[in-house]
């Protein structure tokens, strides 16, 4: 089979406030510079940039609680969301490239005001599942899957420029994969919730073919639902993609990595990717920020139909002499 026709909608979000490290709102501009759009067209995608978002100013930010960046992150996300929506309305297949992973609350917001229902697929080495009463940081993108889960409304307080988001995730549609950095009080969650979770360790247990199996089974055991991958770079080995934020050894090889990514595509349910926490400022060397950010290209390819075995054009023939 082929992967002719995909039509990509590609959203760059260049935000870092969901965490205190500069440099993370330079990911859109370095992964488009690795050749991502020509890549993809390669493979046979279309593909539509609908370029950067330009996010307000907000002025007297001050943390809520311990909360840091409320307001702004708020705002950014509210935009992002039309963004998504409109991308999805567009018929695209929506990639947000980050930017901080506090964008996934207006990544999932907006995918799901456009499609409905969604299965989301969390790659990250953390869970992000604080609420902001238990985050032990106050940075928003250790929290962003607390926003968008019905189960812990009740837990969630009021917050400015938070007021439009709408939970929309139900946590029996959410699987994580290559956890393991996770706080006590995020363990508490996962367990309380029944979340579905495939830490590094059940990767070291089941290998990761049959953690994508049973990713899939689970997810699609009744109804098939569009597919949400938020995929958090430092899941990845920070030996590979050591250009981020919050470095967390012991996790997957860049080939486990790409295989998610593969076997994501193969059910062709992908509807939206995200892409973040690339930070180029974060990375010792050019070689270390080349690894991190042809990495992530290479991450996207794969949920677009590239194949390690080769690919090629359904109308290819052979040359005549
Ligand atoms: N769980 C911690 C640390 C963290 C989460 N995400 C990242 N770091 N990248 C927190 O801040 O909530
Ligand atoms: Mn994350
Ligand atoms: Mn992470």
């Amino acid at each position: 089979h082929h992967h002719q026709g995909r039509s990509v909608g590609i959203i760059g979000a260049p935000f870092c406030k969901g965490q205190p490290r500069g440099g993370v709102e330079r990911g859109p501009d370095v992964i488009r510079a690795a050749g991502l759009l020509h890549k993809l067209q390669e493979q046979g995608c279309a593909v539509k940039d609908y370029g950067n978002l330009a996010f307000e100013e907000v002025v007297d930010d001050e943390p809520v609680g311990r909360v840091k960046h409320v307001r702004a992150v708020g705002s950014a996300n509210h935009r992002l969301s039309e963004a998504v929506q409109a991308v999805k309305r567009d018929g695209h297949t929506s990639v947000m490239l980050g930017g901080d992973h506090s964008l996934a609350i207006g990544s999932i917001h907006g995918h799901s005001a456009a499609v409905g229902e969604l299965s989301i697929i969390w790659v990250d080495a953390h869970a992000d599942i604080n609420t902001p009463l238990t985050s032990p940081t106050g940075n928003i993108h250790g929290q962003s899957m607390s926003y968008v889960l019905r189960e812990l409304q009740s837990k969630i307080p009021a917050l400015p420029n938070f007021s439009w988001i709408r939970p929309c995730v139900s946590a029996k549609d959410l699987v994580y994969i290559g956890l393991r950095d996770v706080d006590p009080e995020e363990h508490y969650i996962l367990k309380l919730l029944g979340v579905k979770v495939f830490s590094m360790s059940e990767v070291d247990q089941l290998g990761v073919a049959r953690v994508m199996e049973e990713t899939c089974d689970y997810l699609f055991s009744k109804v098939k639902k569009p597919i949400h991958l938020s995929y958090d770079i430092d899941a990845i080995d920070p030996s590979v993609t050591p250009a981020t934020g919050t470095p967390v050894v012991g996790g997957l090889t860049y080939r486990e990595g790409v295989y998610i990514t593969e076997q994501v595509c193969q059910t062709g349910l992908l509807s939206a990717v995200d892409m973040v926490e690339v930070n180029p400022l974060r990375g010792q060397t050019e070689e270390e920020v080349q690894s991190t950010v042809s990495t992530a290209v290479d991450l996207l390819r794969g949920c677009f139909g590239r194949l390690r075995e080769g690919n090629h054009p359904s109308d290819y023939r052979l040359p005549e002499p």
